[in-house]
């Protein structure tokens, strides 16, 4: 008996030693980003009562294994045999109802944490989100316009209505905690209600492919009026999509090129558009051609018939079928980017 006690005593003080030296590595608390999501909150709770219950079988298992090693120790000169035991029911009732008592509870947490993040709020707005090898765009259908990037006003429970074009993505944001696969064929659906206004990444957590790794856009939460003022701003960009350049603009936008392609010189997946129209280019093969309409053309119909020098062939760039006045728009567009 007095066995039994200290043991119990020394498990139950290894278990919060072990919790707290957990916590103090960050294991707890650190481990995630900041929780910016008023879904995160369930699954931070149940992610630290998992903790706990690691810490506590943690120490019921090494605790009495290192008691008994130490203090049963064979002693020197004793060749008697162990005392030999029959079952114990007791124990075997207690080693079968403890373990099915947690069992459930986390079944209770589990489920009690996804009634939480699936909670719908009626005032939700929708947002499409489009999956493609490799970038996302995000169409908000209440003001017509397409972006590449996701904003979300804080406060406010936003669905994301998700479709692939081609393979399986996983729309991922670690700082809201939920993660949602996106799944060709299907509509996959993803509420969010942002409480941290802040810029965090969209990654993408299924391998789609060679530039899965690329596959990632910004999402910005603001307040309630500067989410207005930009919805203004992107509603002004659609309304210029009357002439040529504009319509090329939001075919870009809207098609994803402007997730590997950047506007001002900055290197993403693909070349720069910035300074291309007109401009000497060298290619993987050794040929320098010009670019101009022609090649533009080609290259959107069929990336892999030039290959611009320094990037991998095949091309990790999709073919597009556009029209004749899209891709006139594309290349009118292209045109203004210097
Ligand atoms: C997945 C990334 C990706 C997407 C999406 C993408 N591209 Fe590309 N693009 C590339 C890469 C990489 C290259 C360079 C390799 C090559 O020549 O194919 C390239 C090359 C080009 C070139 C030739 C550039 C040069 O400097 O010579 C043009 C023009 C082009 N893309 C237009 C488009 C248009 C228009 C779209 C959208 C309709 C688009 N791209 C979508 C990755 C992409
Ligand atoms: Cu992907």
């Amino acid at each position: 008996m007095r066995h039994f006690v200290i043991v119990g005593i020394l498990v139950i003080a290894m278990a919060v030693l072990t919790y707290v030296g957990l916590d103090a590595a960050g294991v707890a608390s650190q481990m995630h980003p900041v929780a910016a999501s008023a879904q995160a909150a369930s699954i931070d709770q149940l992610w630290n009562w998992e903790i706990i219950a690691m810490s506590f079988l943690f120490a019921l298992i090494v605790v009495p294994m290192l008691y008994s090693l130490i203090v049963f120790r064979r002693k020197k000169g004793d060749t008697t045999d162990a005392e030999h035991i029959e079952g114990n029911t007791p124990l075997e009732i207690a080693w079968t109802v403890g373990p099915l008592i947690l069992v459930v509870f986390f079944a209770y947490m589990g489920a009690y944490s996804l009634g939480e993040v699936r909670r719908a709020d009626p005032q939700a707005f929708e947002v499409k989100v489009k999956a493609q090898q490799f970038t996302w765009t995000f169409e908000y259908p209440e003001y017509g316009f397409v972006s590449t990037e996701l904003r979300l006003p804080v406060g406010r429970q936003a669905v994301l209505k998700m479709e692939s074009v081609d393979v399986i993505h996983s729309f991922w944001v670690p700082e809201f905690r939920v993660k949602q696969d996106v799944v060709p064929g299907r509509v996959t659906e993803y509420r969010i209600t942002p409480t941290l206004p802040g810029s965090y990444k969209v990654r993408c957590a299924e391998l789609c492919g060679t530039s899965h790794a690329y596959m990632e856009s910004p999402i910005v939460v603001t307040t309630q009026a500067d989410y207005d003022s930009w919805v203004a701003e992107q509603q002004a960009l659609a309304a210029a999509a009357q002439t040529p350049e504009g319509q090329g603009q939001l075919l870009s936008v809207k098609n994803g090129c402007t997730g590997c392609h950047s506007l001002d010189g900055s290197a993403l997946t693909g070349p720069t558009w910035f300074g291309m129209y007109g401009k000497e280019e060298e290619l993987a093969d050794g040929a320098t051609i010009t670019v101009d309409d022609e090649y533009i053309v080609e290259s959107i119909l069929d990336p892999n018939a030039k290959i611009v020098s320094g990037f991998p062939s095949p091309s990790v760039m999709p073919p597009y079928q556009f029209t004749d006045d899209e891709l006139a728009s594309i290349v009118a567009y292209l045109k203004t980017l210097k």
